[in-house]
């Protein structure tokens, strides 16, 4: 460590290999500082009025969004930059064809010169969090360093972060060292940027030490080291090395997680995968429609993003979410669209890239009909309707975020904190798809339900850098996200499946479904959103065996009348329009089933070529 720079590690750090992990870091990095964070709501507010100081955080409204923040990143410093992250594993092929991949020893020069001096002039922080409820069975233990106050204060509201993660890391305990640099060069004389990033970004996993570096951005999941690279792409490493001839190892998933309270009673847990910027935070928070609601419905929140699932003694599969907050999509937030989040949003809250109204709130494309006559845009500059109309600016960039505590949702599920998980009843994976994929399909059994899941396509949204609307195929909504080889992470579900059926357990049931189909004009035929909640009833029928279906082509749909009505007139017109199966479409698509299998060939389980044999030749 430099001569000037002290360690002060507080007492209650008792974790020698965590102690001289900090001091080499520091040695090379060259903080001005080492600052430890307790997690307290003193440390919170001390950060947040330090940059409301800096400039980095502007201090909304009190009497509109009281203990509230806007943040306003770089121009080029907004999404996930998935051309800029890498798996650096020890074999190319261990990281497979979906993934950037430079070699272990190349990378760590290129890291080691990058982090020479990274953090010179700014504060290292030290945050210790927990992924999961504190000492649950599912639950891992991270550490961040970081240089970069923003990611301290996200972090404390997305993970279980502070003090007390010392207590089940004791001395010798195992955790998942993540190093952050906002990479960003300071300038003698002048004091640090409002935004401090590098246009060179690097997001760096290691699976075989399972060790995170990410350099260049402050933005999040390129910066909150916790979310997509601990919880998917090195937990979905962990999962799976964990499988051998005696346990099936786990899953990391790229899940919302919700209760479903059946008016008789019953609650079901649905676990649901959907690529990013589709919606899941609106799923996983839905408030049934009146007709269904009157029936005794309700819907409950667990998680919103991401799912760890293992199988208990029992066989059954638990899942906990692994975080404590939600960093969502804000534009096309609403009280229409989602009620129950615009409430969570009403106070605590950190805004990013929204914009900034004359009376020192926020707002964002779809937060209301009527926009503000004026605002304040997510780059710092005037905004009005007009100017939008005209040149096409946005108030706010199309993946501006919230960050809030899970604490705040009105209807977080009593069970979200439960170290033993839920007990999952069904999978689901949807898509965007504006043709093609039908409502919903029930799989036949857990391998063609994998095969569906597998080839799942979506059109690309802003949630990451690159070109918008385009379809791609994104297995599992697990594309950016899957830490390995793709190929053998389709065998580690299907491992999976057969060991816990082997034993006699009972899966959950695999559901595909697609709300974004849309009519001759481009218009989505599906309102979604609470409606949702009438395919769910008739996906819980079809687990207690009383909703009907056809079988068809790929698995089993409702006819018009399978599904409850109740309180909305939607015409049996619309439903074929959202149901129908256009075999000419439907041949293309295996066409890109069979590029993706090619991609993926190495390691393919042959079973997936053999399903889609069949889907073709039943499509005839
Ligand atoms: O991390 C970002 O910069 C935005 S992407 C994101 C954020 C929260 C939840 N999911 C996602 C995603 O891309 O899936
Ligand atoms: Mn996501």
């Amino acid at each position: 460590m430099p001569m000037n720079l002290t360690l002060n590690a507080p007492d209650y750090v008792r974790h020698d290999g965590l102690k001289k992990w900090v001091a080499d870091i520091a040695a090379k990095a060259k903080p001005a500082n080492i600052v430890w964070c307790d997690g307290s709501q003193e440390e919170y507010d001390r950060l947040c009025a330090q940059m409301v100081q800096s400039g980095m955080l502007h201090k909304l409204n009190p009497a509109k969004r009281p203990n509230s923040f806007l943040a306003r990143s770089s121009p080029d410093d907004v999404a996930r930059v998935e051309d800029r992250t890498f798996i650096c594993s020890k074999n190319k092929a261990e990281a497979g064809p979906t993934n950037n991949w430079i070699e272990p020893a190349e990378m760590r020069t290129k890291l080691d010169e990058l982090f020479e001096g990274a953090m010179a002039g700014r504060t290292m922080y030290v945050i210790p969090f927990s992924m999961g409820p504190l000492g649950s069975p599912i639950a891992q233990i991270g550490v961040e360093l970081s240089d970069s106050p923003y990611v301290v204060v996200n972090m404390r509201m997305m993970t279980r972060m502070g003090k007390k993660v010392y207590d089940v890391l004791g001395s010798t305990g195992e955790f998942v060292p993540c190093v952050h640099t906002v990479g960003a060069p300071l300038v003698a004389g002048q004091a640090d940027v409002v935004w401090p990033c590098n246009t060179t970004k690097y997001i760096v996993h290691f699976p075989e030490t399972r060790e995170i570096w990410s350099y260049g951005s402050g933005y999040g999941g390129n910066a909150l080291l916790g979310k997509k690279c601990f919880a998917l792409r090195i937990a979905s490493n962990m999962g799976r090395a964990e499988a051998s001839a005696t346990s099936p190892g786990w899953l990391a998933e790229h899940m919302l997680i919700l209760g479903v309270t059946a008016p008789w009673g019953k609650k079901y847990h649905v676990a649901a995968a959907f690529p990013s910027a589709c919606g899941k935070t609106n799923f996983a928070m839905l408030i049934p429609p009146k007709g269904l609601g009157q029936q005794g419905w309700k819907i409950t929140t667990i998680g919103d993003d991401i799912a760890w699932i293992k199988p208990d003694a029992k066989g059954n599969l638990r899942a906990i979410n692994p975080e404590a907050g939600y960093f969502g999509v804000a534009p096309g937030t609403n009280e229409q669209s989602n009620f129950n989040c615009m409430a969570t949003l009403a106070q605590d809250t950190i805004f990013t890239n929204v914009a900034l109204t004359d009376d020192g709130d926020v707002w964002w494309e779809g937060m209301s009909k009527v926009p503000p006559a004026h605002c304040i845009d997510w780059q710092g500059r005037d905004w009005t309707p007009e100017q939008a109309k005209e040149k096409g600016i946005k108030a706010a960039h199309p993946n501006a975020r919230f960050t809030v505590s899970a604490t705040q949702n009105p209807v977080l599920d009593p069970e979200w904190d439960n170290p033993e998980g839920v007990v999952i009843d069904a999978f689901i994976f949807g898509g965007r798809r504006s043709t093609t994929v039908p409502l919903v399909t029930e799989a036949r059994d857990w391998s063609e339900g994998v095969y569906m899941a597998a080839t799942m396509g979506s059109e690309t949204t802003a949630a990451a850098v690159g070109e918008q609307g385009v379809v791609r195929r994104d297995p599992f909504a697990m594309l950016p996200f899957c830490g390995y080889n793709m190929a053998e992470y389709f065998q580690h579900w299907l491992s999976l499946g057969e060991h816990l059926q082997a034993s006699g357990a009972k899966l959950p049931r695999i559901f595909c479904v697609n709300w974004f189909r849309t009519d001759a004009d481009g218009k989505f035929v599906w309102p979604g959103f609470s409606e949702n909640t009438r395919v769910l009833k008739w996906m819980l029928g079809r687990i207690e065996g009383e909703a009907k279906g056809n079988e068809h082509v790929f698995g089993i749909t409702p006819s018009y009348e399978d599904l409850d009505w109740s309180g909305m007139d939607f015409s049996l017109e619309k439903f074929t329009t959202i149901t129908s199966i256009d075999k000419a479409a439907w041949r293309k698509e295996f066409e890109l089933h069979a590029e993706l299998f090619e991609k993926l060939a190495h390691g393919l389980p042959p079973s997936l070529l053999e399903i889609k044999a069949g889907f073709e030749s039943r499509l005839g």
